[in-house]
């Protein structure tokens, strides 16, 4: 029985070391920004890890230092004890004034646009599927609801995304991202990402937005740049031929009105 149990905790530690396991429960991040807030999820990791092997090693410490000996020997009874509270309140705003610091760190950096985009992707949520519009491409995706759009993307170039939303808020979310952004009507979201693996991820709205909000899925295609431009290519003949109506030619504005100085995202080029 021991034995099956030390092999069984061996083996669960030796898978431990690669895959979700080492990410505790986190899909492996498949852009440059994914990798910064993985750093986030992990340090927050490590602190609850610490917190909370201390407050247990303090319980057991104390179920067994002030254990009952003696049935009629009860212990002094105490009211409160000021410096102790103190320190009760103390140390907790240290803790998440720690953690409120790298999360505001690591998001700011993530705002932050620091290079140019070489593709420009105008995301348009509606009840209930998406649009992708390729502002310099004069391509747009359409997707219907049960009929999700795939965003074609090439990996290694940063793409600056556009939200917009016709009618309620949604929110963009791809997983492997690790990363989700609300799509406010009214207002143009904006952020940038770098891919950097070449793969299919999935997508969806991730904010409750009416009855067929489920059915909100979208997937984003990262392809290697020459087979980028290949299925690019496909897709603008696709939608000049017009026979499928999920592909037509984007003639909308080239450029979407950016968020005023001030807010939340910042510009650097
Ligand atoms: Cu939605």
């Amino acid at each position: 029985m021991t034995r099956t149990l030390s092999l069984a905790v061996l083996a669960f530690l030796a898978s431990g070391c690669k895959g979700q396991w080492s990410r505790v429960g986190w899909p492996a991040p498949v852009t440059k920004e994914g990798r910064n807030l993985l750093g986030v999820w992990y340090g927050s990791l490590v602190t609850a890890g610490i917190v909370g092997g201390f407050v247990i090693l303090l319980i057991l410490w104390a179920v067994w230092r002030y254990r009952l000996r003696d049935p009629g020997d009860l212990p002094r009874q105490v009211r409160y004890n000021l410096p102790i509270e103190m320190l009760y309140t103390i140390i907790p705003v240290v803790i998440i004034s720690i953690l409120f610091y790298f999360t505001a760190i690591r998001e700011n950096d993530t705002d932050q646009f620091h290079v140019k985009p070489g593709l420009r992707i105008d995301v348009v949520g509606f009840q209930w599927s998406w649009q992708f519009n390729y502002l310099d491409d004069g391509l747009s995706i359409t997707g219907r609801p049960g009929d999700p759009p795939q965003l074609v993307v090439p990996v290694g170039v940063p793409i600056r995304f556009y939200e917009q939303s016709t009618d309620v808020i949604h929110a963009w979310w791809v997983i492997p991202f690790l990363f989700k952004r609300d799509v406010i009507p009214g207002r143009v979201n904006v952020f940038q990402v770098t891919v950097t693996h070449a793969g299919l991820f999935q997508g969806k709205c991730t904010e409750y937005c009416g009855v067929d909000h489920d059915r909100m899925l979208f997937s984003v295609l990262a392809l290697p740049k020459d087979q980028y431009d290949a299925r690019l290519a496909q897709l603008k003949a696709l939608a000049q031929a017009g026979t499928d109506d999920r592909f037509t030619s984007y003639t909308g504005p080239t450029t979407p009105v950016e968020p005023h100085p001030g807010t939340d995202q910042r510009s650097h080029s």
